[in-house]
């Protein structure tokens, strides 16, 4: 295996370039955490740039995604500013290799979180929740991946769409939401999709971000994970979220 710096650079510049590239570890041999310090090395390269760090994105929360992808063990990847996509904005179809979209649920923190939290302590925590939209872009030719690969890709994190902050004390266990191109829903779930209650994706967040040595912070935006599978899309065309009692939220592709 070549080194992590390498294999680091490989997959930012793959990001960088919209270039695809062959997947790093076919067979899934890397250890895990030889995978995140991959991750770790390339948001690293980003942050050099003067991207900020604001969050994290937390992967394969639920049924639908892990079987579309065919994987289950939950993951989670690092937010950057250069991420953001302005709600109701463009963003270049040129800067993706194979982008999909996905609809989500997503947290704002008003107070670090850190380590074995209870859902109780997680919520306290919550300044905001929104409807999301994950833009999701492996970097891996044809969208194909083993767990370590993915890991190692920042969990084909790329872009991601917030929509109008809401008050966290009302029940979003079950919220009823579609995913819409062009105005036709292309997808329908509901937030329970998401470890049964989204509060759950904040817990695992809260530990795995800490063990890794990043507490979650004030500020920082949490994305719980897809509540469905995933779309792709093209050129030309809007992407929404509509989820009850929280609104709506979508953004161009140009
Ligand atoms: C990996 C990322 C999974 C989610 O919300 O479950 C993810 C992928 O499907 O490419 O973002
Ligand atoms: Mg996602």
């Amino acid at each position: 295996m070549s080194n992590i710096k390498e294999l680091a650079a490989l997959l930012d510049d793959a990001a960088r370039n919209a270039k695809g590239v062959d997947q790093i570890d076919p067979k899934g041999e890397i250890p895990l955490p030889d995978a995140y310090a991959i991750q770790s090395a390339s948001i690293q390269r980003r942050l050099e740039r003067g991207e900020k760090r604001v969050g994290v994105k937390m992967g394969f929360t639920s049924r639908s995604k892990m079987v579309q992808m065919g994987l289950n063990d939950v993951i989670w990847g690092r937010l950057t500013s250069g991420m953001q996509v302005e709600e109701g904005a463009k963003t270049s179809f040129a800067k993706y290799v194979h982008p999909r979209a996905e609809p989500e649920i997503a947290f704002v923190l008003k107070k670090p979180l850190a380590g074995d939290v209870t859902a109780v302590e997680a919520l306290a925590a919550v300044e905001a929740i929104a409807p999301a939209i994950e833009i999701i872009d492996s970097r891996y030719r044809e969208f194909k991946f083993s767990l370590p690969d993915v890991i190692a890709d920042n969990a084909s994190s790329s872009g991601f769409v917030i929509g109008p902050w809401c008050n966290p004390q009302q029940d979003f266990s079950n919220l009823g939401l579609t995913l819409s191109i062009d105005g036709r829903v292309v997808q329908v779930g509901s937030t329970a999709a998401i470890l049964n209650h989204p509060l759950r994706s904040l817990v695992a967040a809260a530990r795995l971000s800490a063990a890794a040595g990043e507490p979650l912070q004030a500020g920082w935006v949490v994305m719980a994970g897809g509540a469905t599978a995933a779309e792709w899309i093209k050129p030309g065309q809007y992407v929404s979220i509509e989820m009850e009692r929280l609104g709506s939220a979508g953004f161009h592709v140009g």
